[in-house]
């Protein structure tokens, strides 16, 4: 049974605000049949535990409300090879946010070398999940954080591209953005793009300057 969940170590950065429900509760010494019942309800998606209870979980996260010291998470794998190299899979993609800063190449090499790439988020709908996914996950309200995607126009001064070869033309920058500058480095220019979550968009920024990012599979 233990090879269908996967333990995950820190669920700090997994804490949601949203409500999640549970399919099952039960003592901690029928953790097993938390395990079971979760493993037979597709709509079950982790298990969490504590010292005195396990429950059956709609969510990948634990709800923050329910967060006790002692709670482990064990997040039901999925038929592909998203959990296995450390991704979060959901609504049909696969994600990473880097628990490091790096250079916009750095992280195109960091993503590459745990099988994906720098995300693409070359349609609205795909934009927009990651956007929420990323809000609900992974994003702490109070920051404005950018994380790096994979876009740039390194090639051709104010020729946005994405990185892979086969996808759309969608871009959304931020209201009077790309401007080709970063704040950070004046008189540089800004060739990499990254996602301000907060804004729900693009901005562009200097490619060497370090920053968190965001690996898919697909
Ligand atoms: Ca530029
Ligand atoms: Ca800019």
């Amino acid at each position: 049974m233990g090879m269908t969940f996967q333990f995950i170590p820190d669920i700090s950065i997994l804490l949601s605000s949203q409500t999640s429900t549970f399919l099952c509760q039960k003592e901690s010494n029928q953790r097993h049949d938390c395990f079971l019942q979760c493993f037979n309800i597709p709509e079950c998606l982790s298990v969490l535990t504590t010292h005195e209870s396990c429950y059956c979980n709609t969510d990948l996260t634990p709800n923050s409300t329910y967060h006790q010291s002692d709670t482990q998470l064990y997040v039901k794998r999925p038929a592909n090879e998203c959990m296995e190299r450390g991704y979060i899979y959901h609504k049909g993609l696969c994600l990473r946010k880097s628990t490091t800063d790096m250079s916009w190449f750095d992280a195109l090499n960091d993503c590459a070398s745990s099988g994906g790439h720098l995300i693409v988020l070359d349609s609205l709908t795909k934009h927009t999940t990651v956007v929420d996914i990323l809000n609900t996950y992974y994003h702490l309200p109070q920051f404005d954080d950018a994380y790096y995607v994979g876009a740039s126009d390194i090639s051709e001064e104010g020729n946005w591209k994405w990185i892979s070869q086969n996808s759309s033309d969608f871009m959304t920058f931020k209201t009077n953005q790309p401007n080709n500058i970063d704040i950070h480095h004046p008189g540089l220019d800004a060739d990499c793009a990254a996602l301000r979550v907060t804004k729900r968009a693009l901005v562009d920024e200097y490619c060497l300057q370090t920053k968190a990012y965001i690996c898919e599979i697909n």
